[in-house]
């Protein structure tokens, strides 16, 4: 998936992200709020019944919350591959072998989708009925769900909530955390019940972070995937490093489908539609998969980067590259309809909606992070 221009991107963002932390600019990550964090889910960690791990699919490796040492904890500890909706998913089967290898309880979710949780939900009590073997079901466990900002954990714990409720036909009113796709959102730990007989609660917390990362490729691939605020490196630059991604991988060849037949524009004479009725009408109507709106504008989106991809011509030379990703800078203009004077303000606008579209899985499915090549590591 690497090719030399979306590395050398890679490297620009991640320098980037790596300044404003070393500069400690404002609205840095690392506060004296997100220490506190750390210290209270460190605290609790020896206390809870099961560590939820949470990673993000996309990244299973460099979304690896440090610093919490909960490694002493790991045959409580599950790591969690959530937003699996969003990752490539022969590689996610591939992560989950892995960590398994590594003697790691691991489970691949979409907070999102309620069969998932479901399944998650029978996993979770599956693992303690294990852990409290001599207890059960007379104990009430806590699960702990940690991880570094924006991987779902509110999400997962609303989910889990919701879902858990149900099946344990539980009354009263429904809580919830707050789920948000800027990072840092959840401020304190909170506690939802996930489950009755034995009852089992959920423990929600703040997203962590190390106060420094030294390696810039984990820090390029933080900012993208939203773990880390866009504005300490730019959306423009981040648009860029998307592009860059997607053009060296297969996925916008699924678009080729999209492109205008003949018969996607039909004229019709319909003679007595008119609401006139004095006269026969000519009326052009476009063929859409469907009548939503979002959905012509991703259509059209997913078309104009399979023409703009397929028209230019592959080759390894950092200037064709950067060229091919300015084009489409410009042709996504059209397409996401925007049609603003200055020339800034427009790139802008198309980066901020393109970021969009990739978080949330509609411009393809990609792991940026690969999976270690075990042969070679035990060598
Ligand atoms: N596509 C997708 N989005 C998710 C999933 N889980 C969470 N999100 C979104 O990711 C963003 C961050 O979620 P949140 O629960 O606030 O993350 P937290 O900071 O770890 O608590 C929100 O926009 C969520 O809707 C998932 O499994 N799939
Ligand atoms: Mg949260």
């Amino acid at each position: 998936m690497a090719s030399s221009i979306s590395g050398q991107i890679a490297k620009q963002v991640g320098e980037a992200v790596k300044r404003a932390a070393d500069e400690r600019r404002s609205s840095w990550w690392f506060s004296r709020h997100m220490a506190a964090a750390s210290r209270a889910v460190s605290e609790r960690i020896p206390l809870v019944d099961l560590l939820l791990h949470v990673r993000d699919a996309r990244i299973p490796l460099s979304s690896e919350c440090q610093g919490l040492h909960g490694g002493r904890f790991q045959s409580k500890t599950v790591v969690v591959l959530n937003k699996m909706d969003l990752a490539n998913s022969s590689q996610t089967k591939e992560w989950v072998k892995h960590f398994e290898m590594q003697n790691c309880h691991c489970f691949a979710v979409n907070a999102h989708n309620s069969d998932n949780i479901k399944q998650f939900l029978n996993y979770l009590q599956a693992r303690l009925r294990e852990l409290k073997k001599s207890d059960y079901p007379n104990f009430t466990a806590t699960i702990m769900l940690v991880g570094i900002p924006n991987v779902g954990k509110s999400a997962l714990a609303n989910s889990l909530h919701k879902i858990g409720r149900i099946s344990a036909a539980e009354k009263g009113k429904l809580k919830h955390t707050v789920v948000s796709p800027d990072p840092c959102e959840t401020k304190d730990i909170r506690s939802l019940k996930i489950a009755s007989r034995p009852n089992v609660y959920v423990l929600d917390t703040p997203g962590i972070l190390p106060p420094s990362i030294s390696d810039i490729d984990i820090c390029s691939k933080l900012a993208l995937t939203g773990a880390i605020s866009d504005h300490l490196v730019g959306v423009k630059e981040l648009a860029q490093y998307f592009l860059s991604v997607l053009n060296s991988s297969e996925e916008y060849r699924k678009w080729e489908k999209l492109l205008p037949r003949r018969n996607d524009c039909l004229v019709i004479d319909s003679p007595g539609v008119s609401t006139s009725g004095s006269h026969l009408e000519t009326k052009k109507i476009r063929r859409h998969p469907s009548d939503h709106t979002q959905d012509f504008i991703v259509q059209d989106v997913r078309r104009t980067l399979f023409e703009e991809i397929s028209s230019h011509q592959s080759s390894q030379d950092v200037n064709d590259s950067m060229q091919l990703i300015g084009t489409e800078m410009t042709a996504l203009r059209e397409a996401f309809r925007i049609s603003l004077d200055s020339e800034e303000e427009s790139c802008l606008r198309v980066s901020q909606k393109l970021l969009d579209l990739y978080r949330t899985g509609r411009l393809g499915h990609y792991t940026l992070d690969n999976v270690p090549d075990l042969y070679h590591a035990h060598q």
